[in-house]
């Protein structure tokens, strides 16, 4: 069985993370919203930068949690016939050991020159405009998908659901496109459709099955019953 995983913010909560929309998501009292556009950036590329260097330094504090490890075990066991695609900037799922990650809205370690296109492995801040590796001109930016921009390989997350038997979404609110559509995409293409959420989504209805709880719990319950030969329910 073929199955694709699609995991969003809430799948790293328990770790620490703040998601975007639930009641403490704010981050000093702006709109996570307001500074995920490339205007907010144009406008007010210090803020910008505090917002993803203050998220960038706290993956340091905070550890995968059962939910990444259970996801990492399912890819043991099912190898090439998992796909998963994350909406998550953080590395929680490769520290979790998943070894194959598709990060859709790209990632926080990482850092893209506006100048050169050239994309570098980053651990500290932006905000005091280093240098690009590259090219060493000032042009760092976070390499993250921002409102506006085109999330990453949308060829190959089409093609998984395409193929997949399975498609399991993980912690998101469902609200954010193209993410959002990929429930809709998998089951006007025949294929079974899971959502595991703490609270209902916007995409719950769309779902042949919706379980709700903490990740830490539904995800490796999930993985259990699967690996145990027992399936998905109807
Ligand atoms: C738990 C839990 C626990 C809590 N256990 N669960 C079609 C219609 C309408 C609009 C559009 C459309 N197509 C495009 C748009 C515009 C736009 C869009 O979607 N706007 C909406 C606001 C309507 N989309 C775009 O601009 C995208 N680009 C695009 O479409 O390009 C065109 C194109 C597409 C495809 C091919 C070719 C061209 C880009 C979107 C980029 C989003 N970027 C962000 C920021 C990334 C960097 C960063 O992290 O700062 O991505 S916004 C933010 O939202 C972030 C997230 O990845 C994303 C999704 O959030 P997520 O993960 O769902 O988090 P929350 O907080 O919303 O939900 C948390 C969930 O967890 C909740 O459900 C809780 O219940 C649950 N939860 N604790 C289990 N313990």
């Amino acid at each position: 069985m073929r199955i694709v995983v699609l995991t969003g913010a809430g799948i790293s909560a328990e770790s620490g993370l703040p998601t975007f929309r639930d009641a403490d998501g704010l981050w000093e009292g702006h709109d996570p919203m307001t500074v995920a556009t490339p205007e907010a950036y144009d406008d007010d590329p210090d803020l910008v930068h505090r917002f993803y260097d203050e998220r960038r330094a706290a993956l340091g504090r905070v550890r995968p949690n059962a939910a990444h490890v259970a996801l990492a075990r399912l890819e043991e066991a099912l190898g090439d016939d998992l796909y998963l695609v994350t909406q998550n900037i953080d590395d929680l799922h490769e520290r979790g050991g998943s070894r194959r990650v598709h990060h859709m809205h790209g990632r926080l370690r990482a850092a893209w020159c506006t100048t050169c296109d050239h994309r570098a492995s980053w651990h500290g801040p932006l905000r005091d405009r280093p240098p690009c590796p590259a090219c060493e001109r000032p042009t760092l930016r976070p390499d993250v998908v921002w409102f506006g921009e085109v999330p990453h390989g949308m060829d190959d997350i089409e093609r998984e659901l395409w193929e997949c038997d399975l498609f399991v979404s993980i912690g998101t609110s469902g609200l954010v496109y193209p993410a959002a559509a990929f429930v809709h995409y998998a089951v006007g293409n025949g294929k079974r459709t899971l959502e595991l959420n703490l609270d209902a989504s916007g995409t719950s209805g769309d779902v042949h099955e919706s379980r709700r709880g903490p990740a830490t719990e539904l995800v490796p319950a999930w993985v259990d019953e699967l690996l145990s030969g027992a399936g998905v329910t109807s």
